[in-house]
């Protein structure tokens, strides 16, 4: 086995060496007991399996402890340009055994745990992940830093430490009913908080002019209230190669100036609400995702986070005499979407107000330092802040961007002479329905490059969503395809695929993806074939453990397993896969179909909704309802079988989607950005059903036409139908099998007879359809019969699905990094 590195790394800092506990079952064991004792206060014989756990993870953390030093120690020694991640959300899933992967130590900890009587698979499951974000942009965070950290880049993530994360999602009688996500009750161990590195940040008050000393006019913020940002460490170890990175999430406190006035007036309730405001700032996710909220606390989330940020970078990362001007050789910050952009008059105003430079100067050196990600196409996701509220919270802020918005808009007419519409198109604000400001302009405005998240994507976004600008300034825009860490959705999520791949192609590949490329002459291989589909049915019996063990779901043997995972969105279309369920039972139940010949398929779902979401809501409960119906009709037989385990996050995927054969990506086309669920099934050996969305478009060419179940219209073709009026309607009056199918529920056959219970999804189905659910029906349905087809030849399924997996090395997140390095950050990686 190999146990990684050989450490003890020493380092010449003031601390004195910093040695790492030895590489051994013997300095695991000595280490754990270390912190079982001293750090936990108990007995081994006395330990709870929590205790274990944080024991176990503290020894495992002081592994990278001294490696994380060296890093730091390296990187100011070099003053090597970095890159700061700036992302309100990153879904990171659990630790342990990414760190354990990292370090090197699976084998050497399994063995230390086993000698002192404790099985590791025990302490694993102790693990609450923490759920810091919704979906896909909350994971691309997270696969993003741990691709840099594993090629050797400089870089910081810096993001919102959340008190509750994403809502742990339960049914009650098949609706979603949300809990709070308690993530830290029993310990954080990944975690070092530095209070003693804490920043204040203002909220609210005024602005005045006065002359300084040079008899410079100038302007200055006197905010009515404060915040402290208390940053926590997390650390992201590279795969190992010695490098550990920095997370730091902040969270929100109360500061001593803050409630001084109210004390002093001897309030001291009202003393100990103002805490509550402060406090409130980091406790909750919004669970909202691509349909913002513009609310009050969400922006106090936003500017807090990045107040603090850039606050942490210029006075602590930076050394103390480091001249401002060069900032652009030294950092790009990186906009996660428009949730961290009011960075932007941020770093303005901390360079022209608090640092005295002027205007001009200020505004090359930010134009220089940000970037920006767009992360959707549909109109209602672009955030937009009212003036009045934006004014009232952060009303230095306000001025900056009228300013920049000003110059910008000078610009505009200059490039387009007498052209008013297009000044009033492109502006920064807004004017209806009310006055606000559109920060994906702002970002544009002020970001060095933009980006889309996968080609088409890209393209739509010049074309559809900034044209105006992308004609202003074409070499601004450019596109980095989404990508995945193959550490974790593979090597972790499918340990047995990953043993097989090594077996067959050496290893290596797991930092140089594209190498899976050495599997394709196997897809002919019958024994290969044989292994790749051992390697399946092993996964299928673990999730079938699992899901029995987690929520007392029994799924059937031996059934193609159809995954449909993501969070519950009407483009995203669940009710697409609904109908396609409800027709295969139609078929049954109705005798069109003998059940002998039906393809055996278990459908799986895993999706929350946004819980002020109606229609998400009303998806779910039909979607278990189904499920219900058709679990339990005898007549089915078990042949058709659907689960919806509640609370789908990063833990169940690792189990999930290494198991599934037939992998759901059936948004209407030219609304889903990228996707990146996609890329995880593919790498696992899933076959795609998918519509020309996406990052789905760049998956089909790679694996090949034959290797992909493509249906439903093209974007231009949505285009068109939009235009020329789309009426569902007359889809469900010329299509039996999807007329019987809207029939059946609307009868109420899933609902115990209950017919209003699924008025609201029928209605809108037939007489609105934004996401043309019954105009892709047909061809979904055709599509599902050649995958039946596909399935029903092991040997011809196994050799498409092998394909998947050797060509889509594209796919890593480390192949995103050398494209945002080589296309918008113009760093390298260090040696
Ligand atoms: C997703 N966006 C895209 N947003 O939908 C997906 N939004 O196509 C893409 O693959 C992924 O980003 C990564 O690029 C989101 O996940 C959110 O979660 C979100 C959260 C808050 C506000 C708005």
């Amino acid at each position: 086995a190999s146990y990684g590195p050989e450490l003890p790394v020493t380092s010449p800092l003031a601390l004195g060496p910093v040695v790492s506990p030895p590489h051994t079952v013997e300095g695991f064991v000595k280490e754990f007991l270390h912190e079982l004792n001293y750090g936990q206060g108990v007995a081994l014989s006395r330990s709870s399996v929590n205790d274990q756990y944080l024991a176990s993870a503290r020894a495992v953390r002081s592994y990278l402890m001294a490696q994380w030093l060296e890093t730091q120690r390296r990187q100011r020694e070099t003053q090597a340009k970095s890159v700061a991640y700036l992302s309100a959300e990153y879904l990171l899933g659990r630790q342990f055994d990414n760190a354990l992967l990292a370090t090197g130590l699976t084998d050497t900890v399994e063995k230390g745990l086993a000698a002192c009587g404790i099985d590791i698979d025990v302490v694993r499951a102790q693990e609450i992940e923490p759920g810091l974000g919704n979906g896909g942009l909350g994971r691309l965070a997270a696969c993003f830093v741990d691709s840099l950290a594993s090629m050797n880049v400089s870089a910081i993530g810096y993001g919102i430490r959340y008190e509750f994360g994403i809502f742990r999602q339960t049914f009650v009688d098949g609706r979603q009913v949300e809990q709070p996500d308690t993530w830290l009750d029993l310990g954080s161990p990944w975690e070092v908080a530095h209070p003693e590195n804490s920043v204040q940040v203002g909220f609210g008050g005024r602005t005045e002019t006065y002359t300084d000393d040079d008899g410079v006019e100038r302007t200055r913020w006197i905010p009515d209230s404060n915040v402290k940002g208390i940053p926590h460490n997390y650390l992201v170890p590279g795969y190992q190669n010695g490098r550990v990175n920095t997370l730091r999430l902040w969270s929100a406190v109360a500061t001593q100036s803050f409630d001084l006035a109210i004390f002093n007036s001897g309030d001291y309730t009202a003393a100990v609400r103002a805490q509550t405001f402060a406090e409130n700032i980091s406790k909750v996710l919004y669970p909202e995702d691509s349909t913002p909220q513009g609310r009050e606390l969400r922006l106090q989330q936003q500017y807090f986070f990045v107040a603090c940020s850039i606050s942490d970078f210029l006075n602590y990362v930076l050394p103390a005499d480091f001249d401002i001007t060069k900032l652009p050789e030294r950092i790009i910050f990186q906009l996660n979407d428009t949730h961290p952009v009011i960075a932007i008059p941020e770093l303005m105003r901390v360079l022209v107000d608090d640092r005295g430079m002027a205007w001009d100067e200020a505004w090359a050196i930010t134009q220089q330092c940000f970037a920006y990600t767009c992360h959707t196409l549909l109109p209602e996701a672009l955030e937009v802040w009212p003036t009045e509220l934006l004014g009232k919270l952060l009303p230095r802020h306000l001025e900056i961007i009228y300013r920049i918005n000003d110059e910008f808009l000078a610009e505009v007419r200059k490039t387009f002479p007498g052209d008013e519409l297009k000044a009033r198109n492109m502006s920064i604000i807004a004017e209806y329905p009310e006055r606000s400001v559109r920060m994906a302009y702002l970002a544009t405005v002020a970001g060095a490059k933009v980006n889309g998240v996968a080609e088409l994507h890209s393209q739509l976004l010049r074309d559809k969503v900034l044209p105006d600008f992308s004609a202003m300034w074409p070499e601004k825009f450019t596109n980095v395809t989404n990508g995945v860490t193959p550490r974790r959705f593979i090597k972790l999520a499918n340990p047995l695929l990953s043993t097989l791949i090594t077996d067959t192609i050496g290893v290596g590949w797991l930092n140089d993806l594209e190498r899976l490329r050495e599997l394709e002459p196997y897809a002919e291989d019958p024994e290969f074939r044989a292994s790749f589909r051992e390697v399946k049915a092993a996964n299928k019996v673990r999730l079938r453990a699992l899901l029995e063990q987690r929520d007392g779901l029994v799924l059937p043997e031996d059934a193609m397993l159809d995954v449909m995972v993501k969070r519950l969105h009407e483009y995203k279309r669940q009710l697409l896969k609904v109908l396609h369920i409800v027709a295969l039972y139609d078929l049954v139940v109705s005798g069109q179909a003998k059940i002998e010949d039906i393809t055996p398929r278990t459908f799986v779902f895993g999706a929350k909704a946004a819980p002020g979401y109606r229609m998400a809501k009303e998806i779910i409960h039909l979607i278990n309802r189904v499920a219900e119906t058709v679990n339990n009709d005898p007549r089915v037989d078990g042949r058709l079988a659907v689960a919806f385990p509640p609370n789908y996050n990063v833990t169940l995927a690792e189990t999930l989607i290494p198991a599934a054969d037939l992998s759901e990506q059936i948004s209407l086309a030219g609304k889903e950005a990228s996707g990146t669920g996609n890329m995880k099934f593919a790498l696992n050996g899933a076959l795609t059903i998918g519509t020309d969305d996406g990052a789905n478009v760049e998956i089909r060419q790679l694996v090949g036409d034959d290797n992909f179940f493509l249906f439903g219209l093209s974007e231009p073709q949505v285009e068109e139908l939009q235009a020329k009026g789309y009426r569902p309607s007359a889809f469900y009056e010329s299509n039996e099998s999807l007329r019987r199918a809207i029939d059946l529920i609307a009868s109420g056959a899933f609902t115990g007879g209950d017919r209003e219970a699924v008025g609201p999804i029928v209605g809108d189905l037939l007489y609105n359809d934004r996401f043309m659910v019954l105009a892709d029906y047909q061809s979904y349905i055709e599509a599902q019969e050649r995958v039946d087809e596909r399935y029903a030849d092991p040997d011809a399924w196994s050799r498409s699905a092998i394909l998947n997996v050797a060509r889509s090395g594209f796919f890593s997140s480390d192949r995103a990094m050398t494209d945002y390095m080589d296309r918008i950050w113009h760093v390298s990686p260090r040696r």
